[in-house]
């Protein structure tokens, strides 16, 4: 029997943690998650862990390395390893001093398989599919295992929530994550996912659903945990016709919380729409990413028309069902015109909740190839902070158009006052990062039942150790 503990940083249910411990403790091997670490060293020195793990998004690889670096001294001997997007597609991260293992792709065998061959040594599991493990020798790198099936997915088990249950902030979280599928057909180019795709060419499909059956088991269980609002992660939800019909009739009869759903809009029609609502769908989220349909279809290769937005938009407003749309701005060639595009697009829709990020270009995505960031350690914590392109006034300039952004939506601004309060230059337009908040919390209100005062202390918490 091995142990390991994942760490992580932010308030949030992390559904690879809590699958990875559930799929480490199914095979007799101790497994925790502890949430903000630093705070909690002891917790962490007490488990005597053989192996810490994290799941390492591009903006958080400087935090989780000082996080390793800090239990690589306390605990001598434990072996750090990461997982998640970041070592898929950047793996030479293994350079650094503290990485001692990192994983690519799905983990759920590669962690088992190496807890079960650890003896206290690399080499033990220096040939360890799906790993590239760093001995005395050199980086072993493996090649990977076949991507789970979806009959294997169907059999996962249920993600560990109860190592959540005793953090103040978690528990107390009205809403939940879930998943149905894993993987997506499609190639947006700021997107990992066709990268992904490529890289598990003929290990079988890449887009997989789990049974409608296990599916809604393990959403009936989260609501008997006391989940209220629940948030399923797929990429696309809405894949397969028949699949979403039955699990909408199944998900109706046996959960009926209040569910917030991810899709292209090309696949929102009549049929799954009133399916949706009669199932208790709350919201629907989309990607318009830009208003101007050129760079919508050939700089993002996102395949929505404008038509079909505009039909979608007025499809869900009649049956009643609230829309999130996903937009970027600050992409290098975009004029402060085509910003007010995706601006305009959403305010002729009546976007529910308009939703915007900074353009980051992600390792893995064939933009981030294109404005490529090297090892990845320059990106900005968060994509709601700033651009990592372009100089000082064209960062100014991108931060404060996405800070209006849901406001410039929401109150139907011009063009001439967009454009007057984005090319503001005195400090006063701090204040734009108190309108974004409102917008985005109050999103988070409407859509997943969080309150203000909940709100406010998880911002406290991400903002003092951001
Ligand atoms: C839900 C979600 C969130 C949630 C939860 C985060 C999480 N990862 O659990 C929240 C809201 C917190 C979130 C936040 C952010 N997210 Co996010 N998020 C997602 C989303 C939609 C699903 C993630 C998920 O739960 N997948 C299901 C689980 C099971 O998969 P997984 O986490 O990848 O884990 C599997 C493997 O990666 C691997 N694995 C993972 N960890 C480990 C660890 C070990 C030890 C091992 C062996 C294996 C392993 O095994 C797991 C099971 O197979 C993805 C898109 C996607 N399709 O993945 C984006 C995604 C991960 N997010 C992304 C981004 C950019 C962010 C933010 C940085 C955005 C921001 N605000 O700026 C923040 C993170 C803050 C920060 N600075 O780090 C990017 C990451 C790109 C990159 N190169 O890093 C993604 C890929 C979206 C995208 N398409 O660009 N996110
Ligand atoms: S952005 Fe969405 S639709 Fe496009 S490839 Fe990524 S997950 Fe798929």
């Amino acid at each position: 029997m091995a142990s390991v503990v994942f760490l992580q940083r932010e308030l949030e249910d992390r559904l690879g943690a809590m699958l990875l411990t559930a799929c480490a403790a199914k095979h007799g091997h101790r497994a925790e998650i502890v949430v903000d670490p630093l705070r909690h060293v002891r917790r962490v020195v007490a488990a005597k862990p053989d192996f810490i793990a994290m799941t390492v998004l591009s903006p958080s690889l400087p935090w989780a390395r000082r996080v390793a670096a800090h239990f690589k001294r306390l605990l001598p001997g434990v072996r750090i390893v990461f997982g998640g997007p970041h070592p898929t597609f950047l793996p030479e991260c293994i350079a650094f001093p503290e990485i001692d293992i990192i994983c690519i792709g799905e983990g759920e065998r590669p962690l088992v398989r190496m807890l079960e061959r650890y003896d206290g040594t690399l080499e033990s599991i220096r040939d360890t599919p799906g790993l590239w493990v760093k001995t005395p020798g050199g980086v072993i790198k493996n090649p990977r295992f076949a991507l789970l099936t979806a009959d294997e997915l169907s059999e996962l088990p249920f993600a560990d929530r109860r190592h959540y249950a005793g953090h103040p902030v978690l528990r107390r979280s009205p809403h939940w994550r879930t998943w149905t599928s894993r993987g997506c057909p499609y190639k947006c180019t700021f997107c990992f996912e066709p990268l992904y795709t490529e890289m598990n060419k003929g290990q079988g499909p890449v887009v997989r659903q789990r049974t409608v059956a296990s599916a809604v088991a393990e959403l009936k269980h989260m609501k008997e945990l006391g989940a209220k609002y629940i948030d399923i992660v797929d990429d696309q939800f809405l894949l397969a016709r028949k699949w979403t019909l039955e699990f909408c009739e199944a998900y109706r009869e046996h959960v009926g919380l209040p569910l917030v759903v991810n899709t292209l809009a090309n696949h929102l029609d009549e049929e799954r729409v009133r399916a949706l609502k009669h199932a208790g769908v709350h919201s629907i989220c989309f990607g318009i990413e830009s208003g101007v349909e050129r760079i919508r279809m050939e700089t993002y290769r996102k395949p929505v028309k404008d038509e079909t937005i505009f039909s979608v938009a007025e499809l869900l407003r009649r049956h009643g069902i609230d829309f999130l749309t996903f937009n970027i701005l600050g992409l290098p060639e975009e004029s402060l015109e085509d910003m007010y595009a995706t601006v305009r697009i959403n305010q002729q829709i009546g976007t529910t909740y308009p939703w915007c990020s900074i353009f980051q270009p992600y390792p893995g995505s064939p933009l981030g190839e294109r404005y490529g960031m090297g090892a990845g350690e320059q990106f900005s914590y968060s994509y709601f902070q700033e651009s990592v392109l372009g100089d000082g006034p064209r960062r100014a300039l991108v931060a404060n158009a996405h800070k209006l952004f849901a406001h410039a939506v929401k109150a139907n601004l011009s063009f001439d006052a967009f454009a007057r309060l984005a090319r503001h230059t005195s400090p006063l337009r701090k204040l734009y990062t108190g309108l974004f908040y409102w917008h985005y919390g109050d999103g988070l209100r409407r859509r997943y039942g969080h309150s203000w005062p909940g709100l406010a202390k998880h911002w406290v918490y991400a903002n003092a150790r951001a």
